[in-house]
């Protein structure tokens, strides 16, 4: 019986991995090189840094700890940039019906992001007030596909996680919520997400009622 939902946001409740992809090639860029949208798909649900390390590896780039700290505070700084300027109009298709429903019907809601900017976020798109809990890259040791950011989203929520159904955009958060004992449901394409109990292409094609038939 579900009683609680972990939403992730990038790419779930928000586009803002075009802003993260225009960041992260520019950056690329100063370096010489560039890298493709099959490749960016690895980036989503992955923390900042670990972001960077592909980036590099895909550009054939050594850097010393010092200098990633500078490329992606310069990244991170852009994009900031971005961010700054989202409207409500941002949610993506279905999720503010999605989210009203689901706290109408009782459910409790976490956040459980990577990203060290929820907060942000939440604030631009008005819709930081749906969650009970917010667990984002600035409470977690361990990102995606490491379980720990959707475990304690379940606990901050009181509930056990076979109570708990992730909705997660990419690979590695699926993985994550599977190895937490949740259900997990992916939010876009059939074939990247193929450990989840359920895919559909975006919250507005998803109704509350669906949750039970887990
Ligand atoms: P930041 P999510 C993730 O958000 C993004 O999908 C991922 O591309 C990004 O690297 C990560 O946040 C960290 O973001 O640089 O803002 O801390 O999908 O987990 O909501
Ligand atoms: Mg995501």
């Amino acid at each position: 019986n579900i009683k609680g939902l972990l939403f992730d946001l990038d790419g779930v409740l928000v586009d803002t991995a075009v802003y993260h992809y225009d960041t992260w090639l520019r950056l690329a860029k100063t370096m010489g090189f560039t890298f493709s949208e099959k490749q960016n798909e690895e980036l989503k649900g992955i923390s900042r840094m670990d972001s960077l390390d592909k980036i590099l590896g895909w550009g054939n780039v050594s850097k010393s700890d010092a200098e990633k700290l500078e490329l992606a505070t310069q990244k991170n700084n852009w994009y900031v940039e971005m961010i700054n300027k989202m409207t409500p109009a941002e949610v993506l298709p279905g999720a503010l019906d999605f989210l009203q429903s689901a706290q109408k019907q009782g459910y409790k809601m976490a956040l459980g992001s990577a990203s060290k900017n929820s907060s942000i976020i939440l604030k631009n798109t008005n819709i930081a007030h749906f969650f009970d809990a917010i667990v984002d890259g600035n409470s977690v040791s361990k990102s995606k596909p490491d379980p720990e950011v959707f475990l304690k989203g379940a606990e901050l929520l009181g509930l056990k996680p076979s109570e708990c159904v992730v909705f997660e955009d990419a690979a590695a958060g699926i993985e994550a919520a599977k190895r937490g004992g949740m259900k997990a449901i992916g939010i876009g394409d059939e074939y990247i997400l193929k450990q989840s109990d359920k895919v559909v292409s975006g919250l507005d094609q998803l109704a509350i009622q669906d949750l039970q038939e887990l």
